[in-house]
C-alpha cells in the first residue's frame, strides 16, 4: 500500500523572469514558487512530506505533445538578447521568454514526470509539484499565457505510454480554460479533461468559443471534454462544491480514472486578480480531499496560475494538508450557488446528459436565456473591467469589499478562523474483542456503564420503550466515551459494533449535550430513529427500503428505496448529489453514520462513503456499524486508507424519482440542493 505525499520544489524554476514592460506577463513572477514553499515550512509541511528530486525532461518526452519545429523554436530562444525575445514572445498570445525560460520548462516537465514517477511506482501515494512554468495553455506549436510546455498533458500521455495507464483523470481548476490540454485529447476517450474557468460569455481570456460547456470532445471523445464556464466573477466555495458534486464526481466515479492529475491553479482562489473569484484557500483542501478516494488515490497536483501571494500560499498549504490526510477545515460562507452558476450547471449536466449514465435520470434541459448573457453583451462596447466589479458587487459584496480594504488583514484573520488542530490520534475503537490487523494504529476506549435514567432525559417526549432493551444500554455504554474523546479532541473519529441502530439517535443526542452544536446523523436501514423531528441541531437523513409514512421535516429526511437490493451505486450518487449538499449547508460538527447489517452494501462502498463523509465536521465522524464483519473496512477508511476503486454503478431509476421529488421540496431551506434553475 503506497503511502506518503511527495513534494516537489526546486529553486531552478525560479530563474526566469520579465525582462521588459509587458504589463499582461507581469504577475508570473519567481516568488509565486518561494512564498508557497515558505508558507508550506512555515506550517511545518514540508517536513511531513517526502521531498522529490526534479529532471529535465528529454526531447521525445517534450514531443509527445509538441512538435518539432515548436521545440526547436523554444530551444533557440536560449541564446536571444531582449530584443529578439521580445519579438518571439509576441508571437503567441500573453507569454514571455528569457534565455533561461527554455532550461526552466523542461524543468518543470521533469518535474511533473517525476510526480507520475514516483505516484505511479507506489513510492508515495500522491503530492504535489510547485512548478514554473505553468503548461495548460500550450499548444502543439504554440506558447501561450505564461506557459511553453503542456506539462500535465504530457505527463498524461506519458503515463499512458510508460505505464500502460488506461485512464487518466485531469481535473484544471485554475481559473483559465486549459484550452492547450483540451485540444490534446479532444478525440481520446482514455483522457477525461474537466475545467472550469471564468468566461463572462467569451468576454474574459483568451475568449474561446472553445471554452464553452457545448464544446465536449469529439470522434470517440466525445463526452469526454467538460468544460464549466463561470459567466460571472466572484464564484465562491459553494459555486465550486456544486461543480464537483454534481458534474466531475459523479462522472470521476462512472469514469473510474487509475490515475488523476490536477492542473492546480489557485488564481481561482480569492484576492487573484485573474480571477476575482472569492473561494477560500480551504475550500482546495475540499476538492482535493474529495478527489482522493478516486484512482486508488493516485493524485498528482501540479502548479499552474496563482497570482495573489498571499491567496496563493495559503491555497498550495490547505492542498498539501488534505494530501497528507489532515482534516480539512468546515467551509465558510453560506453554502448556497449563486443564480449564474447554477445555470452554467444546469447546462453542462443537459449537454453530458447522452454521455453519462448518471445523468441519463434527471429531466435536464438547456437555459438558452442566460441570467446573465443580455447584460455582458451589453457592456461589450464598455471597459470591461468595471463590469468585472460590478457583477463581483452583486455575487458577494461582503468577501469583496473585504478583500478590498485589506487583503491581508482579511487573511490573518480568515486562516485564525480556519486552522483547525488535528487530534493526536486519528481513530478509536470501542473494545470489541476482534481481532482486527490495524488495531494498534487505533486506540482502544474502555466502555463505561450507563444507567438507564441518564438516557431517558435525552429524548425530550420520553418514548422509552428503547430503553427495556439491555443491548442499547451496553451499545452506549460504548459510543458515549468515543463521543467523549471526539468532542474534547482527542481523538479525531470512532467506529463501534451496536447492534441497535437505533443508538444512533442516542448518540446524536448525547453529542448536542457534550459539545457538538450541530450533529448529522445518516442511518442506513430500517430502525425506528426515537428523535425530534424538529431539532435543528440534528439533520438525520434515513436511506431504507420499506415503504411506510415517516414523517419528514427539514431536518428529519427519510429516503425510501424501492429494492432492497445492490444499493452501492445509489448511495454512491446520493451521498454526492444530495446528502453532502444537505450536509455542506447544516455544517456538522459531528458526523454519526449508523450502518445496518445486510443492507445491500458492499463493504468497499461503505469505505467510499466514510471517506467523502470526512470532508464534513474536520473529519470527526462515529461509525455505528450493526455488523462486526464490516469494522475492519471501516477502520481502514477512517484510518485513511487507499480505497479499491468502485465498479461504475447507477443510481436506478425508480431510486433517481425519489431524489427528484425530495429536492424539489428541500431545496428552499437546503440552497446547495439546487441545481437547476427551475
Ligand atoms: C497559467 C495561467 C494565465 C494567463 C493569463 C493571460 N495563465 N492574460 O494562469
Ligand atoms: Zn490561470
Amino acid at each position: 500500500m503506497a503511502s506518503g505525499t511527495g513534494l516537489i520544489y526546486n529553486e531552478q524554476m525560479m530563474s526566469y523572469n520579465l525582462l521588459w514592460d509587458y504589463p499582461v506577463c507581469s504577475i508570473e513572477i519567481p516568488e509565486r514558487l518561494s512564498a508557497s514553499y515558505e508558507k508550506l515550512k512555515y506550517y511545518g509541511l514540508v517536513e511531513r512530506c517526502i521531498p522529490l528530486s526534479v529532471r529535465e525532461a528529454i526531447e521525445e518526452e517534450i514531443m509527445l505533445a509538441h512538435s518539432l519545429d515548436y521545440l526547436e523554436a523554444v530551444k533557440s530562444t536560449a541564446s536571444m538578447n531582449v530584443e529578439e525575445l521580445k519579438t518571439f514572445s509576441y508571437n503567441y498570445g500573453d507569454v514571455y521568454f528569457h534565455p533561461n525560460s527554455y532550461h526552466c520548462a523542461k524543468v518543470s516537465l521533469g518535474a511533473t514526470l517525476q510526480l507520475v514517477d514516483a505516484v505511479m511506482l507506489d513510492r508515495v501515494r500522491n503530492g504535489m509539484a510547485l512548478v514554473r512554468p505553468p503548461g495548460h495553455h500550450s499548444q502543439k506549436s504554440e506558447a501561450c499565457g505564461f506557459c511553453v510546455f503542456n506539462n500535465v498533458a504530457i505527463a498524461a500521455k506519458y503515463a499512458k505510454q510508460a505505464y500502460g495507464t488506461k485512464r487518466i483523470l485531469i481535473v484544471d481548476w485554475d481559473v483559465h480554460h486549459g484550452q492547450g490540454t483540451q485540444y490534446a485529447f479532444e478525440e481520446d476517450p482514455s483522457v477525461l479533461y474537466f475545467s472550469w474557468h471564468r468566461y463572462e460569455h467569451q468576454q474574459f481570456w483568451p475568449n474561446l468559443k472553445d471554452s464553452d460547456y457545448d464544446v465536449v470532445g469529439k470522434g470517440s471523445g466525445t463526452g469526454f471534454n467538460i468544460n464549466i464556464p463561470w459567466n460571472k466573477v466572484g464564484m465562491g466555495n459553494a459555486d465550486y462544491l456544486a461543480a464537483f458534486l454534481y458534474i466531475l464526481l459523479p462522472m470521476a466515479y462512472e469514469f473510474n480514472p487509475e490515475l488523476i492529475l490536477v492542473s492546480a491553479g489557485f488564481d481561482s482562489a480569492i484576492g487573484d486578480p485573474e480571477g476575482e473569484m472569492c473561494a477560500t484557500p480551504e475550500c482546495f483542501a475540499h476538492l482535493t480531499q474529495l478527489l482522493m478516494p478516486l484512482a486508488n488515490g493516485k493524485l498528482c497536483v501540479v502548479l499552474e496560475g496563482g497570482y495573489n501571494l498571499r491567496s496563493l500560499s495559503e491555497s498550495v498549504c490547505m492542498t498539501v494538508r488534505a494530501l497528507l490526510g489532515d482534516p480539512v477545515p468546515p467551509l465558510v460562507g453560506q453554502m448556497a450557488p449563486c443564480i449564474s452558476a447554477i445555470e452554467t450547471i444546469q447546462n453542462v449536466r443537459a449537454v453530458h446528459q447522452p454521455y453519462w449514465n448518471y445523468l441519463k435520470n434527471h429531466d435536464s434541459f438547456f437555459i438558452e436565456d442566460l441570467s446573465t448573457k443580455k447584460r455582458n453583451i451589453g457592456i461589450e462596447e464598455g471597459n470591461s473591467e468595471s463590469s468585472a466589479a460590478t457583477n463581483a458587487e452583486e455575487k458577494n459584496i461582503t468577501m469583496v469589499s473585504k478583500v478590498n480594504q485589506d487583503f491581508d488583514e482579511f487573511m490573518d484573520s480568515h486562516m485564525k478562523k480556519v486552522l483547525v488542530l488535528a487530534p493526536r490520534v486519528r481513530t478509536a475503537l470501542a473494545s470489541c474483542g476482534e481481532k482486527l490487523t490495524r488495531l494498534d494504529q487505533c486506540l482502544q476506549v474502555e466502555e463505561k456503564k450507563i444507567a438507564m435514567e441518564e438516557v431517558g432525559v435525552l429524548i425530550s417526549g420520553g418514548d422509552c420503550a428503547h430503553l427495556k432493551d439491555e443491548n442499547l444500554l451496553l451499545s452506549l455504554g460504548k459510543i458515549f466515551p468515543l463521543i467523549d474523546k471526539i468532542t474534547k479532541r482527542e481523538v479525531r473519529n470512532g467506529v463501534v459494533v451496536s447492534p441497535m441502530l437505533s443508538s444512533g439517535a442516542f448518540a446524536a443526542r448525547y453529542s448536542t449535550t457534550v459539545g457538538a452544536s450541530r450533529v448529522l446523523l445518516l442511518v442506513l436501514g430500517e430502525a425506528d430513529i426515537p428523535t425530534d423531528k424538529d431539532d435543528e441541531k440534528i439533520l438525520v437523513v434515513q436511506i431504507y427500503g420499506k415503504q411506510d409514512e415517516k414523517r419528514q421535516s427539514n431536518y428529519y429526511i427519510p429516503i425510501c428505496w424501492k429494492e432492497n437490493n445492490e444499493w452501492d451505486g445509489d448511495l454512491l450518487y446520493t451521498l454526492l448529489e444530495f446528502i453532502l449538499p444537505l450536509a455542506y449547508g447544516h455544517r456538522p460538527e459531528l458526523v454519526i453514520l449508523a450502518v445496518g447489517s445486510n443492507i445491500g452494501i458492499q463493504a468497499f462502498t461503505l469505505a467510499h462513503l466514510t471517506h467523502l463523509l470526512q470532508v464534513l465536521a474536520e473529519g470527526r465522524i462515529l461509525v455505528i456499524s450493526r455488523a462486526s464483519d464490516l469494522v475492519e473496512t471501516l477502520m481502514s477508511s477512517l484510518l485513511g486508507d487507499p480505497i479499491s476503486t468502485m465498479r461504475p454503478f447507477a443510481l436506478k431509476q425508480e431510486n433517481a424519482l425519489v431524489l427528484v421529488k425530495l429536492r424539489r421540496e428541500l431545496k428552499q431551506h437546503w440552497k446547495l440542493l439546487q441545481n437547476s434553475v427551475n
